[in-house]
C-alpha cells in the first residue's frame, strides 16, 4: 500500500490520522505541490483532477480522501472509526458530507487568503474571508449542539466524522481563527480530546 501526497497537505494527513488510529506503516511518495508535481503526467494518470491524497493498493488506484478513509478503516484491523448503528452511521455520513460540501471549501479559503497568499506575495481578500467565516461559525455551532448529543459527532466514539475536521480545524487555528473555532464550548472540549490522539501528534510516525 502506498499514499502519494504531501506532508502539509491537510487531506493527505487526514488519511495518515486513519492509519495511525489503525497503527497501520504505509509507503510514501512525496508530491511537491510547489514543484507542480500534482500536474505531472504520470501523477494525472493516478488522479484526472491532478490532486492528492491517492492511494494505490496492489489493485487499484483510488483518490478522494474521504472514499480512501471509509475503504482503510474497513479493510484494516484494529480501532473501528465507522458506527454499528445505521443511526448513528447516518450522523456520521451527514458530517462527512458537511466537510466537503462547506467546511473544507470555506476552511480552504480563509487559510489561502490568511497564511498561503500572503507567504507568496498575494493579497488577501477579506470580504471572502469574512464571508467564509460566516459559514464556518454556523458549522462550529452546529457541531456545538451536535456535541450536547454525545461525546463525539457521530457517538460517543471516535469516527471518521470527526477525523475530517481535525487538519482543517489545525490550519484554522494557524490562521487566527481561534475566535470562529473556539466560541462554543462544547467544541473547545472536543478539540481537546482529538489534539491527545496519537493520531493527531504522531500522524507522520505512521511513514515507513
Ligand atoms: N476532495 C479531494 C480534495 C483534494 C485536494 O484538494 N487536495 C489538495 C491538497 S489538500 C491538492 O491536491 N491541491 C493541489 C492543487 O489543487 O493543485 C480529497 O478529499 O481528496
Amino acid at each position: 500500500m502506498k499514499i502519494y501526497g504531501n506532508e502539509q497537505s491537510a487531506c493527505t494527513r487526514s488519511v495518515l490520522m486513519v492509519l495511525t488510529e489503525k497503527k497501520t506503516p504505509v509507503e510514501f511518495v512525496n508530491i511537491d505541490l510547489a514543484k507542480g508535481e500534482n500536474k505531472t503526467e504520470e501523477h494525472l494518470k493516478r488522479n484526472p483532477f491532478g490532486k492528492i491524497p491517492v492511494l494505490e493498493t496492489e489493485h487499484q488506484t483510488v483518490y478522494e480522501a474521504q472514499a480512501i478513509n471509509r475503504y482503510l478503516d474497513n479493510k484494516l484491523d484494529g480501532i473501528k472509526l465507522t458506527p454499528e448503528s445505521d443511526e448513528l452511521k447516518l450522523r456520521m455520513d451527514k458530517w462527512m458530507s458537511i466537510d466537503s460540501s462547506y467546511f473544507t471549501p470555506q476552511a480552504y479559503t480563509v487559510v489561502l487568503n490568511k497564511i498561503f497568499l500572503p507567504m507568496f506575495g498575494g493579497e488577501t481578500n477579506e470580504a471572502a474571508v469574512k464571508e467564509a467565516c460566516e459559514v464556518l461559525k454556523v458549522i462550529y455551532k452546529t457541531m456545538h449542539d451536535e456535541l450536547e448529543k454525545s461525546e463525539y459527532l457521530a457517538g460517543d466514539e471516535v469516527s471518521l466524522a470527526d477525523i475530517s475536521f481535525v487538519q482543517y480545524t489545525d490550519y484554522l487555528l494557524k490562521a487566527q481563527c481561534e475566535s470562529v473555532v473556539f466560541e462554543h464550548e462544547n467544541v473547545r472540549r472536543w478539540w481537546h480530546k482529538m489534539t491527545q490522539r496519537e493520531s493527531y501528534s504522531k500522524l507522520l510516525d505512521v511513514i515507513k
